[in-house]
This record gives C-alpha cells, sequence and structure tokens, in this order.
C-alpha cells in the first residue's frame, strides 16, 4: 500500500438470506490473504447500547415506536463513525454488512405509516459514503428455498417484498457506485466477482477524498 492512500468502504447490500454475510467473510479472508488491511462492520453493530435496544426490538422482545426505531439504527450507525473515519484514514478497507440502504428499505416497507424514502434518507444523510455499494440480488421466492425465515421482526416474505422494491428505488441513485450482484450463483462465484469488483474499488479509493452520503 502507497503511504497516504485511504481505506474503501465497501457495503453488502439485500435483502434477508442473500448471502451478505457469508459474502462478507469470504472478502474479509480474500483481502488479508492479499496483504491488504481489512476491518468487517455488521450493521446494526449489536454490542452498543443503542445496539441492544435493537436487538430486544428485533428480537420481539420490546417494542419501540416506528420513527423512534428508525432513529436508533441510524444512530447506531453514527455511533461508529469516528472508528470508521479512523480507520479509512489508516489505508484501511472496511467491509460493511448491510449499511443506512437497509435502514431506509425496511422502514419505508413497513405499512400505516406511509414513511417516505427522503424521510428515512434524512438521519443517515452526511455518514460517510461508499466506494462502492454490492447489491446481492436475490428473487423473495428464491430466498425462501435456503429454509425458513428466523423469528426475528420483519422476517416474513410480504415484508421482504417491500423491501426489496424501495431497495430498487434507492439504487436508481447515480451518483452511488452500486454493483449488482446475482446472488443465485453458488457461493464460490459469487466470492470471485465481490472480490475482483472490491479490488478495483480500492484501488480508485485511494486516489480520492471520502464524500458524504446522500449530500
Ligand atoms: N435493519 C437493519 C433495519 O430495519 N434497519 C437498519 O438500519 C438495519 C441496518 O435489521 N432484518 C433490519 C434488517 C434485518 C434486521 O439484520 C437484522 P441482520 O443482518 O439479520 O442481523
Ligand atoms: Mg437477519
Amino acid at each position: 500500500m502507497a503511504a497516504g492512500r485511504r481505506g474503501a468502504l465497501i457495503v453488502l447490500e439485500g435483502v434477508d438470506r442473500a448471502g451478505k454475510s457469508t459474502q462478507c467473510r469470504k472478502l474479509m479472508d480474500a483481502l488479508r490473504d492479499s496483504g491488504q488491511p481489512a476491518h468487517l462492520l455488521t450493521f446494526p453493530e449489536r454490542s452498543t447500547e443503542i445496539g441492544k435496544l435493537l436487538s430486544s426490538y428485533l428480537e420481539k422482545k420490546i417494542n419501540l415506536e416506528d420513527h423512534t426505531v428508525h432513529l436508533l439504527f441510524s444512530a447506531n450507525r453514527w455511533e461508529q463513525v469516528p472508528m470508521m473515519k479512523e480507520k479509512l484514514n489508516q489505508g484501511i478497507t472496511l467491509v460493511v454488512d448491510r449499511y443506512a440502504f437497509s435502514g431506509v428499505a425496511f422502514t419505508s416497507a413497513k405499512e400505516g405509516e406511509n414513511f417516505s424514502l427522503d424521510w428515512c434518507k434524512q438521519p443517515d444523510v452526511g455518514l460517510p459514503k461508499p466506494d462502492l455499494i454490492l447489491f446481492l440480488q436475490l428473487r423473495t421466492v428464491e430466498a425462501a428455498t435456503r429454509g425458513s425465515f428466523g423469528t426475528e421482526r420483519y422476517e416474513n416474505n410480504a415484508f421482504q417484498e417491500k423491501a426489496l422494491q424501495s431497495f430498487h428505488h434507492l439504487m436508481k441513485d447515480t451518483t452511488l457506485n452500486w454493483k449488482t450482484i446475482d446472488a443465485s450463483k453458488n457461493i464460490e462465484d459469487l466470492h470471485k466477482e465481490i472480490h475482483y469488483l472490491s479490488k478495483e474499488a480500492i484501488k480508485e479509493a485511494g486516489e480520492k477524498p471520502l464524500e458524504e452520503l446522500w449530500k
């Protein structure tokens, strides 16, 4: 790594069971094997005080008002931002399992309140902007063949389908570097594609300053 080059912010997104966590782990291993310093982040980050609240909410142990929980998911990202910037500036690439896009997609899928995409995006405006967003595309019927859902909140087909529609709206934003990946492929082929695109993003990120999301 040349001195002074920043790390890249690489986000994996997609509906539940698209294979994000598996691919994040494989990408981490591949980057480290090639000598590229990398750090894995997962949102929600369940270990913090806010994260514990979110975890209890997802596990249906507590109820929270819908706007409130949306803001908590965002706060759970903001509390990691100082650490994220520090690592990126040190030349460490961040591999991120879900980010603000999941925040918008899942809240806007809720019935009743009519959450607009615009309202949902606001609390995350100004977060570090990803250099690459890999969208693991998998139809909900196909995700359903990957075993049954867990028992957490949002883990049902109708909700996932609505979240998927919101993801598609967010992907129309051409100021972001979205890459859609066919997540129905086998794990190794998917990994090769993700690794290739990530290496390209790391090369390019080193040449330009970190920007702010949705600004
Ligand atoms: N989720 C995740 C949200 O509703 N808002 C957010 O901002 C984020 C990051 O949490 N079904 C939802 C999507 C998932 C759930 O994620 C837990 P995971 O990756 O299954 O732990
Ligand atoms: Mg889950």
